[in-house]
């Protein structure tokens, strides 16, 4: 008898000790103590992903949440289940500080970096628990700096805790029936109740909303016209919600469904009735859309850092396999043309990763009023432009790793196809691609120009040592001046408009490269690594300037 063929399947190891290029940034911008006293917890959530999550993510592939909307005696309960799998990534998550990290505080600007280390290493084994993850944090910074003194010491403390016996989640309740882009065009109303004192007012929320993610939060934040106010995003007001009364029922919100989504199949997205449902003001009776921007740009943050998350995942699977294949007579790992496909995968995941965690370096400065003017400029104009390049990579990245395991790739129980159905998600919530190019050139403003950039990266660039990299470093330069005079010379706003994609794409792709390039320079210099120069290389072969090429 013939021995039959086994193929044995990729495995993972501890995710952070396996992790090159977590480890030499973490090397490069954190200083030696504070290295030293966070990577217990990076190794320890390295080894969750790798072990214990992953092995339930792979377990719980078929579940998925439950609604169930009446009880056995005709009451109307609207209970939402969730999956094994979720249960737990919510256990570690507050356990292990995944929130927290960020607000404690503990090593300055710099526990934003900590907290996005344990985000990006925990997401990929949990389908999507970054979700409501991401809308409680950002729910938490909303309410911070909005100043409102009740809500902070009420809904704060659940949201950032450690305890799982406390810990609420938030949702981020905007998208209605009329769009998901065009936010202004909400038609949910807040009637005043009349309290018989002058202040503060109470209101009700009347309306549907139409793509409520996580809809288990415990609060949400969410969006209403009050009456009498003026259409448009300026009309409406931002609201906080307490979804369930102590008994545990939904305070006059009905779920009318779950949705039934291509991917982020855990994440129990939901459509609803807001029928009278109480609800505080959280600043002000107007202004609503730019009252949740804080909580925009968090989520925003956090689906860049799920993007690098879930291409380093495949990426760790592809690997892993091609050291265990054997196809015409060698490892997949002995072929060339297999492993320089996967190393330009690498290489846009690296360099996708260094402009994600840029943004939660600035990000971290912001939160700890340590940023210069500059820098609050620079956060803002790259925080639309780092999500939507990171989310369309994740799905080109997703799709390549498939193809890499060959028919695996395309078969439901080797637990790889949800990799491009849940990436596909990323460049469609938090603002589509096309939303968030206009958004870059909202932040622009007035000075309508991206001077500043090209003065600061052309600065860093100065210290180089490399040649190969002070050659990469001209094209970046090449690239961002490119955009700037495009910017510059085309007055026909039309014409801006219709090129944003592009303008945004390419900035972009100049800022990974620019990034890259720096920390290739200090690897080489303090690891004698060179392999992000070989990644800032490849990355630059694939096309920087696609205002020239599209
Ligand atoms: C993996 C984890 C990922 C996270 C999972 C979360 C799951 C949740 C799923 C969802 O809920 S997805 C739905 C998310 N929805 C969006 O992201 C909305 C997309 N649309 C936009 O972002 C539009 O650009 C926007 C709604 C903001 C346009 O609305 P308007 O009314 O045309 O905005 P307008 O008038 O330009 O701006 C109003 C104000 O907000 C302005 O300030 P001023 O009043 O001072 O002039 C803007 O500058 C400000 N603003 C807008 N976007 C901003 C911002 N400020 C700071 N940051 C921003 N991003």
């Amino acid at each position: 008898m013939g021995v039959a063929f086994e193929q044995a399947p990729p495995t993972l190891g501890n995710q952070y000790e396996a992790d090159r290029v977590l480890r030499s940034y973490l090397a490069r911008v954190l200083p030696p103590q504070m290295r030293a006293e966070i990577e217990p917890s990076l190794f320890t959530m390295g080894e969750l992903a790798g072990g214990e999550l992953y092995q339930l993510q792979l377990a719980d592939r078929l579940n998925e949440p439950k609604l169930t909307q009446w009880d056995a005696w005709g009451n109307r309960v609207d209970k939402i289940e969730l999956t094994p799998l979720w249960q737990l990534a919510e256990r570690v998550a507050v356990d292990h500080g995944v929130i927290a990290t960020a607000y404690e505080r503990k090593h300055g600007a710099l526990s934003r970096v900590h907290q996005c280390a344990l985000a990006y290493l925990f997401t990929p084994s949990t389908d999507i628990y970054s979700c409501p993850l991401a809308m409680t944090d950002g729910a938490a910074r909303t309410l911070l700096v909005s100043g409102n003194r009740k809500l902070i010491e009420r809904a704060v403390p659940h949201l950032i805790t450690r305890d799982p016996a406390q810990f609420w989640t938030a949702g981020q309740w905007m998208t209605e029936l009329t769009g998901g882009s065009d936010v202004g065009l909400s038609e949910t109303v807040a009637k005043a109740e009349s309290t018989g004192h002058p202040e503060p007012q109470e209101f009700r929320l009347y309306g549907r909303k139409w793509f409520t993610s996580a809809a288990t939060s415990q609060i949400a934040l969410t969006l209403a016209r009050p009456e009498g106010n003026p259409p448009g995003g300026r009309g409406l007001a931002l609201f906080c919600i307490e979804t369930r009364d102590e008994n545990g029922r939904p305070r006059n919100i009905e779920i009318n469904r779950l949705k039934d989504k291509l991917g982020t199949r855990k994440v129990p997205t939901a459509e609803l009735t807001l029928n009278g449902t109480p609800a505080e003001l959280v600043m002000g009776t107007t202004d609503g859309v730019r009252n949740i921007a804080p909580l925009l740009n968090i989520t925003r943050l956090w689906n860049g850092i799920s993007a690098v998350a879930l291409m380093r995942r495949g990426l760790a699977l592809a690997f892993d396999y091609a050291h265990k294949r054997v196809a015409f007579g060698a490892t997949l790992s002995e072929k060339a043309l297999h492993m320089d496909t996967l190393f330009g995968l690498q290489a846009e995941a690296e360099a996708a990763f260094h402009l994600a965690f840029y943004v939660a370096e600035l990000a971290g400065r912001s939160e700890s009023n340590e940023m210069s003017e500059h820098e609050a400029w620079l956060l803002r104009l790259l925080t639309p432009i780092m999500k939507l390049t990171t989310a369309k990579q994740a799905v080109a990245v997703a799709s390549e790793v498939l193809e890499s395991f060959g028919g695996a790739g395309y078969v439901e129980d080797t637990g790889l196809p949800v990799l491009l159905r849940d990436s596909q998600v990323l460049p469609i919530w938090e603002g589509t691609t096309n939303v968030l190019a206009l958004d870059t050139l909202r932040a622009l403003g007035h000075a309508n120009s991206i001077a500043p950039l090209l003065a600061a990266t052309t600065a860093t660039f100065e210290s180089l040592q490399d040649t190969q990299l002070k050659d990469l470093a001209r094209a970046t330069t090449n690239a961002l001046n490119h955009a700037e005079t495009w910017l510059r010379e085309t007055s026909d706003r039309t014409k801006v408009e219709a090129g944003a994609r592009r303008f945004a794409l390419t900035l972009g792709r100049a800022m990974k490269l620019a990034l890259l390039i720096r920390h290739a320079d200090w690897s080489q210099m303090h690891e004698q690594d060179t392999r992000s120069i070989a990644a800032a290389r490849r990355f630059a072969q694939f096309g920087l300037d696609l205002i020239t090429v599209c």
